[in-house]
């Protein structure tokens, strides 16, 4: 559990950042707005309660490169988990501030790892809830035990609004799916072949939370298409 506040610290920075770069109108003419070093995305579906701007976005990647997120890259609270997964050698390796507004598609079925063309797998994604995560406002679904099946197909998702970069597993069975339900503060840890998705918000307020992934120290990306919102860097090295 950490202290809500923290989140909403987090929350905070990447609104103010938003609101320094996002336009007043037409948003939806870019697929993201860069600064500061971060990519804010859009979300597709019209919000029917915006009022600011923040109430337009989806995401904003990268957001470690503000001051609390930053910070709580590095929590030892965090990071001692984490190296119980994957050892004492620990890179980061992505960060996502989602907001999930009012009326927002949930994510579709994905594993975290088809995502990362990486020479090491697997990764531990690490899921902060900032607002209380609810059947009713997004929270994230898993299916317990898809971390041991390879990675599945991605396709495009059907909705004429998808987010850009949502791809959905089809040939999987989902009947075992559990939602996972948190409170401000819960912190999910998760396997990168994890069966996942997340919730339609169907409520009237925003269910944000922080994503982060981590990696084994020296990881690298593959193949000849990065993906460029991965930033590794060293976290925590085993005393040689
Ligand atoms: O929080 C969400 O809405 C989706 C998050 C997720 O599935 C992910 O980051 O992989």
């Amino acid at each position: 559990m950490i202290e809500p506040a923290l989140g909403d610290a987090i929350l905070a920075d990447g609104i103010a950042l938003i609101r320094g770069i996002l336009p007043a109108e037409n948003i939806l003419a870019q697929q993201f707005y860069p600064g500061g070093g971060m990519l804010v995305q859009p979300e597709k579906k019209p919000n029917p309660y915006a009022r600011t701007p923040e109430d337009h976005v989806s995401k904003v990647f990268l957001i470690h490169r503000t001051e609390h997120a930053g910070n709580f890259a590095r929590d030892e609270r965090i990071l001692s988990v984490v190296e119980d997964l994957l050892g004492r050698d620990l890179d980061f390796v992505q960060s996502q501030l989602i907001f999930k507004n009012s009326g927002a598609w949930g994510q579709p079925w994905h594993q975290d790892a088809y995502y990362f063309p990486f020479d090491h797998r697997p990764q531990v994604g690490v899921w902060l809830a900032i607002s209380e995560a609810t059947l009713q406002n997004g929270c994230l679904s898993v299916l317990p035990g898809s971390h041991k099946q390879p990675i599945h197909e991605h396709l495009r998702e059907s909705h004429p609004d998808s987010n850009y970069g949502y791809l959905e597993i089809r040939d999987a069975d989902f009947s075992a799916a559990t939602p996972v339900l948190m409170k401000p503060g819960d912190v999910l840890f998760f396997h990168s072949f994890l069966m996942h998705r997340s919730e339609d918000n169907r409520s009237r307020s925003r269910r944000a939370a922080l994503v982060y992934h981590y990696t084994v120290g020296g990881t690298k990306q593959v193949g000849d298409r990065p993906n460029p919102v991965i930033d590794f860097f060293p976290v925590r090295r085993a005393a040689h």
